[in-house]
């Protein structure tokens, strides 16, 4: 983990050749370059790697100029990292609630080809499995359930649902004996797996509440089976919400010869995905996991900020700030007896407690703050709109 003054979260997107992810990881950035989103969302998104950066955009712009697909990256896998920085006028004083000066997405793109066939050798196998290792660090992992192939199987989508699924997990089971040393479960795991539904512009009248409904009628039993597979191999398998979270994507509208890249769907809550959803959903499990230091600490890592930023809980974001990472549990816990009530009040306030915190943030120039609160604006507004859909747990 880089060692500046940055909140850093992981995504991994997983999907089968073809699912749409090279499009979506486009479409996110290039989105982000373009001046009207800046202006809108008060924040720049850039790539940390000028090369990757300079090639996404390429890609973006592609599609939006010439209606032209990016070019397929079949077996690469890549991680893509990105700071987002929020714009500040100059002359004014920003306030700041927190050690934070800007926020990064790691983006994990996992080589779809795997879902389908087995590698080809030794070395393949061997990067097959640091891949993986790398994706599993990530706070939040997507499943891209591909709306083109829904359609293709239309009435019949558990064929295609669960072979998706059980590819899925039959690929995690063959290598869970290299993913674990000495078969120790892994503390640091995405522990939120959310189902999404990509090229969503191709089911316009499906909303998410249908999509959840769709998969859990016709392939509930291997969303479970997956389940059991994730927690075998993650410490406290409790902390871990797998299909309990939807999300509909679609990266762009698609006709023939023009590519809308104006119109998508969910792609603009991607960081907000990755950035406070983890937070909400850490908070209520660190209660359960009072007595298990490790684990509640890695689940804790980034927490204080956002506590900080989503109810003002300055206290707390001091105190695990002032005892530093390593022994962060003790100070965590303590922090969680003191303040937990106010915390959980906090993420689950929402609404207008949350819409004059931001406003307050604004107010100060408070950037970090202002930018989780609009993040967190976003999530409830993405669920007004049919868009996500959040665990009740
Ligand atoms: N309608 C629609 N089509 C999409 C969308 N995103 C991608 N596609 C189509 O799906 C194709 C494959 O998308 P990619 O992003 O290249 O797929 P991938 O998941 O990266 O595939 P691999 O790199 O082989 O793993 C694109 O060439 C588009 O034709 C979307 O949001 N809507
Ligand atoms: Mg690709």
């Amino acid at each position: 983990m880089a060692n500046d003054r940055a909140l850093e979260q992981h995504i991994a997107v997983f999907g089968e050749s073809g699912s749409g992810k090279t499009v979506l990881l486009s479409s996110f950035y290039g989105a982000a370059q373009e001046s009207s989103n800046k202006k809108r969302s008060g924040f720049h998104v850039l790539a940390e790697d000028p090369g990757q950066g300079t090639q996404l955009r390429k890609s973006f712009l592609g599609m939006k100029n010439s209606g032209a697909l990016p070019a397929a990256n079949h077996f690469r896998s890549t991680a893509y990292s990105f700071l987002v920085q929020p714009i500040v006028d100059p002359g004014v004083k920003p306030a700041k609630s927190s050690g934070v000066d800007h926020l990064r997405l790691v983006w994990h793109d996992y080589p779809g080809e795997w879902f389908e066939q087995d590698v080809s050798g030794p070395e393949e196998a061997k990067r097959k499995v640091e891949t993986f290792r790398a994706l599993l660090s990530s706070d939040v992992a997507l499943l891209l359930v591909d709306a083109q192939r829904l359609l293709d199987n239309s009435g019949e989508e558990e064929r295609y649902l669960k072979s998706l699924l059980t590819s899925f997990t039959n690929g995690l089971l063959l290598i869970k004996a290299d993913l674990l040393e000495d078969d120790e479960p892994l503390a640091r795991f995405p522990r939120i797996w959310t189902l999404a539904l990509s090229k969503s512009d191709l089911l316009p009248d499906m909303d998410v509440s249908a999509f959840a409904d769709l998969l859990i009628e016709k392939a509930g039993d291997d969303i479970s089976e997956l389940r059991t597979v994730l927690g075998g191999l993650v410490a406290e398998s409790e902390a871990l919400s797998v299909g309990e979270d939807f999300v509909l994507l679609s990266s762009a509208k698609f006709t023939p010869g023009e590519i809308q890249v104006n119109e998508r769907v969910g792609v603009d809550l991607l960081l907000p995905i990755a950035a406070v959803l983890p937070f909400e959903r850490k908070l209520k499990w660190a209660e359960k996991l009072k007595n298990r230091g490790k684990v509640a600490a890695e689940l804790m890592g980034g927490v204080g900020v956002l506590a900080g930023a989503l109810g003002g809980v300055g206290a707390l974001a001091a105190l695990i700030g002032a005892k530093g990472k390593g022994k962060l549990a003790g100070a965590l816990l303590l922090g969680l007896g003191l303040f937990g009530s106010k915390l959980e009040e906090a993420a689950k306030a929402g609404g207008d407690k949350l819409k004059a915190v931001h406003a307050d943030a604004v107010a100060k120039h408070d950037s970090i703050r202002a930018t989780l609160t609009e993040f967190a604006i976003e999530l409830e507004k993405a669920e007004a709109d049919g868009i996500l859909l959040r665990s009740p747990r």
